[in-house]
């Protein structure tokens, strides 16, 4: 049966691309269809974005109740009940389900996209059959998203094998969890895994974070020395040991075998492009499995596009939305080409965040030579301090960090544990060039401060910005200190005792 309407285009993939790409074009005044099997906004609400925000909320709720518990007037708490089952049990049962009501409402209620519910086949560029009916389009939109890259090792198919879209599905705590891939996914699980009272070590092939800055690598992997969290860099994954589900980890290190015990193993090695359903119609595949387009979402084929993770890194939401909205653009007649200029990053570390945009300190003193650092804390870091105690220069090291602790980290943080803030200035010009944090709730900040880079803000028109202090991210008032100079200086870096995060 041939529906009677033609689409403009028929978005195959209701998730973060095909629905904001959807939405946009029916905005413009176009005729879009979405085809979805599970749900609106893809795997965000299920597993990925909504499922990680709310899962690193519990994860800070322990974590801030094992540091304070007994402090001052907090009563002793005892954790050693607490379970990231149920909290992930919790979000199955109330957040996915209301989450997805609420993707379906906004999208087809509110908006008025049409949405044909069903698992789709692409039979041809401009036909669709779902649930034996078939959808004619103009226009073909892929959005099928990414699944989880599998190493290929034996064991990898045990029961407690798991990847970020078995996460929600825990029916029962880990006592020991090995995360292999130590990007911003497994370094992100480490972190909410952790406070559950799981032992957790990460194996990493290459280096964790590479693309990060030092200082909040170095934030990060301190925090996890002194929480216990153990990370190994340099390491092969050779299998995965146990009968009938998962009881250890084997690797080569330093020429050694090395045997990791566990009962659960996390996979975080990347992602892999859903693009099977497009290679009959002959889009162009590249080497890491995605469709090829060009800047304007367009793939080989004319009429066939591509959005979201399908084609392709940097896998990141905003990316995803945007390809659709640039895909919808173009269906309807524009020349609208992506800008992938100044994408901000962000890891969940509860009871933490880290957020980043623009260049590194190493990449700034390479484009620009000596840059200027606006940062706290800076100056020399004391060794192990303890919680709620006075140290002399200690204010100098706990200011940043508002948001979900407040002011209480500068009490009750005594090992630095308050985070930092740093953005980098390229003095001649006085223009930001990067802005990192480890904080709570900085990363709101981070959408803007990624426009204002692009626009080559300076900290001179920082400074008239205004502020309402106390806030997360305090790159205002900061930035405002040193404005008044005629030659910037800023405020030197921090100078970190030698340490080694790792495991040798
Ligand atoms: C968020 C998914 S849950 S989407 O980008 O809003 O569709």
């Amino acid at each position: 049966m041939v529906g009677e309407k033609e689409y403009d285009a028929i978005w195959f993939g209701g998730g973060a691309a095909g629905r904001f790409g959807a939405a946009f074009h029916k905005a413009l005044g176009g005729r879009p269809l979405i085809v979805e099997e599970h749900h609106l906004g893809g795997e965000c609400h299920v597993c990925r974005c909504a499922f990680e925000n709310f899962f690193s909320d519990q994860a800070s709720m322990a974590e801030l109740m094992r540091l304070y518990s007994g402090k001052s007037w907090y009563p002793k708490i005892d954790l050693s009940n607490i379970s990231a089952a149920k909290a992930a049990e919790l979000y199955r049962k109330v957040g996915q389900r209301a989450f997805a009501d609420t993707m379906k409402h906004q999208t087809e209620k509110q908006l008025g996209v049409e949405v044909a519910w069903g698992k789709g086949k692409i039979i041809d560029k401009n036909t669709v059959e779902v649930n034996g009916k078939l959808y004619k389009g103009k226009n073909l939109v892929i959005g099928t998203g990414s699944r989880a890259t599998m190493p290929n090792i034996p064991g990898i198919n045990l029961p407690g094998v798991m990847t970020y879209i078995d996460h929600p599905e825990m029916r029962k705590d880990p006592k020991k969890m090995v995360i292999i891939g130590g990007g911003k996914i497994g370094i992100g699980k480490a972190a909410m895994f952790a406070p559950f009272n799981i032992e957790v070590t990460v194996l990493e092939k290459y280096t964790c974070l590479p693309k990060w800055d030092r200082d909040i690598r170095n934030f990060i992997f301190r925090d996890f020395k002194r929480r216990g969290i153990k990370i190994y860099e340099g390491i092969d994954v050779k299998e995965i040991n146990g009968k009938g589900k998962v009881e250890s980890v084997v690797a080569q290190f330093n020429g050694e075998t090395m045997e990791f015990p566990c009962d659960a193993v996390m996979v975080s090695i990347g992602l892999t492009p859903n693009s099977e359903p497009a290679i009959p119609l002959g889009v162009k595949i590249g080497k890491g499995n995605e469709i090829i387009i060009d800047d304007g979402c367009r793939t080989n084929i004319p009429g066939i596009y591509a959005v979201g993770d399908v084609a392709g890194p940097p896998y990141f939401m905003a990316i995803a939305r945007k390809r659709g909205m640039i895909a919808a653009k173009n269906i309807a007649g524009e020349d609208a080409k992506m800008d992938y200029s100044f994408v901000p990053d962000h890891i969940y570390i509860p009871p933490l965040e880290a957020t980043c945009v623009g260049l590194t300190e190493a990449e700034a003193r390479e484009k620009y030579g000596d840059v200027v650092l606006i940062q706290v804390p800076w100056g020399p870091k004391p060794k192990d301090p303890k919680p709620e105690e006075y140290y002399p220069g200690f204010e100098n090291q706990g200011l940043p960090v508002c948001g979900r602790m407040h002011t209480l980290n500068l009490l009750f943080f005594g090992q630095n544990r308050n985070g930092l803030v740093k953005a980098i200035v390229d003095p001649k010009s006085r223009q930001y060039v990067g802005f990192h944090s480890v904080a709570d709730g900085a990363k709101t900040a981070f959408q803007y401060l990624s426009y204002l880079l692009k626009i080559g803000w300076t900290v001179d028109q920082m400074a008239n910005l205004h502020e309402i202090f106390l806030n997360a991210e305090h790159f205002i008032q900061l930035s405002r200190l040193v404005a008044g100079q005629k030659e910037l200086k800023g405020f030197a870096a921090q100078v970190y005792l030698e340490e080694d995060y790792f495991c040798r």
